[in-house]
């Protein structure tokens, strides 16, 4: 049984505060798959082959396959968001999932660092552009990732990539807890599961890769994807699959992302039972102020998982298009998503992303949606269900669009200062 979502979510906008230098450039990102299929370009009209979304249609304003048309809304409308805010590299996703392909070439320069368990870049010629206050930003980016340590004879492509990654940096795992945070050689994250520093994707899981890419891919790079918060970068907890059986796992990552600074967990897990501590370990996040996500998950169920149920915790459902035709909405319910009043939003499912490998492929699932909505990075949520912004945010805005198109009211207002303009005109294609 398919069941279309009252008032379903299909746009979302939200706006941090940004220099104009980290503007998105002003035409669509180069990344290939972000673009309409070939032989579906606008404005020719739809054929039975074009049908169906093409490109990251869930990044959309509009209908990749056809011009914009205000009946006719995709996905959460981050091509608008883009034009407001692009993410700032101190904004850190931690992805708690089966760990990661880090030398993803769609993602290796998007994994954070931790300045305290890795050294200063020393490359031959030394590092004139390094920031004083952050002398580990080598090449004065903005960011301190891989690229820093170009040049840097201690760190060689050893893992033959042709690119420094994050593989690379193991050179530097030395058995010592160096920033004294509790967790040996946590480089970029760390494996709960098998307790080391390590967060690859030991066991072959696709899963926690394909949520980072979602969420952050390099965008702008002429490879792969666009990722939904493009200068946002990435960290990774490895707990378990998608399925918890050990909770205890999920409490340590969000331990360590509260101790690390980071600004928001984001889960597709789930789990029958929880410990206290896992229930200690997220109400220590919240209070550390970092805003934790949950997949809903897929067992087209009213049943609950954990984490999902904490208060504290954001829960998301999907929502796919519907296909029974030329498609004519984006705001069916996935016959797949977990559903009920825990649910706080609903974002767009089935949509390309990286695959554990070198690769790239597509993902469906409640999980996909839930990585869509780490655009409300730095929202909070308190006890009452009331939402609040903290810091730089600005505002946020959901936006809901009945099917015949004609706009319902906002779901959601965060306070601080508004944008100037909330209702972001549509953008023309
Ligand atoms: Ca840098
Ligand atoms: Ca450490
Ligand atoms: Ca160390
Ligand atoms: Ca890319």
């Amino acid at each position: 049984m398919r069941t279309t979502l009252v008032g379903a979510f299909a746009t979302l906008a939200v706006s941090l505060a940004v220099s104009s230098s980290e503007a998105f450039p002003p035409a669509p990102p180069n990344d290939p798959l972000y673009a309409p299929a070939a032989g579906c370009p606008p404005p020719l009209l739809p054929t039975p082959a074009c049908a169906s979304p093409t490109g990251q249609w869930n990044l959309l304003s509009y209908w990749p396959n056809n011009p914009p048309n205000p009946g006719h809304a995709s996905g959460i409308s981050a091509d608008l968001a883009w034009d407001v805010t692009v993410g700032r590299p101190d904004v850190t996703v931690v992805v708690l999932d089966s760990g990661v392909n880090y030398d993803h070439e769609d993602l290796r320069n998007k994994i954070w660092l931790n300045r305290g368990e890795l050294p200063i870049p020393a490359p031959l010629g030394g590092c004139p552009g390094a920031p004083v206050a952050d002398p580990h930003d080598c090449n004065g980016d903005g960011v301190f990732n891989v690229r820093d340590y170009l040049g840097d004879p201690s760190v060689l492509d050893s893992n033959g990539s042709g690119a420094l990654d994050r593989g690379d940096l193991r050179v530097f795992e030395d058995g010592a807890d160096d920033d004294a945070n509790g967790f040996v050689d946590d480089l970029s994250g760390i494996d709960a599961r098998d307790t080391d520093g390590d967060e690859f994707r030991t066991n072959g899981e696709g899963h926690g890769t394909g949520r980072n890419g979602f969420i952050a891919a390099e965008t702008n790079n002429g490879l792969g994807l666009a990722g939904i918060c493009p200068r946002c970068t990435l960290a990774n907890v490895r707990v378990e699959g998608s399925f918890v059986p050990r909770t205890e796992t999920v409490g340590i990552g969000a331990i360590w992302a509260a101790d690390s600074g980071h600004e928001v967990i984001n889960m597709a897990l789930g789990a029958t039972s929880a410990s206290t501590m896992t229930r200690a370990a997220f109400d220590y996040a919240t209070r550390h102020n970092v805003l934790a996500l949950n997949a809903t998950a897929n067992e087209f169920s009213f049943h609950q998982n954990f984490q999902t149920v904490f208060d504290d915790v954001m829960a998301i459902g999907a929502v796919v298009p519907d296909l029974e035709a030329n498609v004519t909405t984006y705001l069916r319910k996935g016959n797949f998503s977990n559903y009920g009043a825990h649910i706080d939003v609903v974002a767009p499912s089935d949509a390309p992303t990286t695959s554990g490998g070198t690769g790239y492929g597509d993902s469906s699932g409640t999980s996909v949606g839930r990585s869509l909505t780490v655009n409300l990075d730095r929202a909070r949520k308190d006890r009452t269900g009331r939402c609040r912004g903290r810091g730089p945010l600005t505002s946020a805005l959901i936006r809901t669009d009945a099917q015949d198109g004609s706009k319902s009211a906002a779901v959601m207002r965060f306070s601080g200062p508004r944008s100037p303009d909330d209702s972001i005109a549509r953008r023309s294609q």
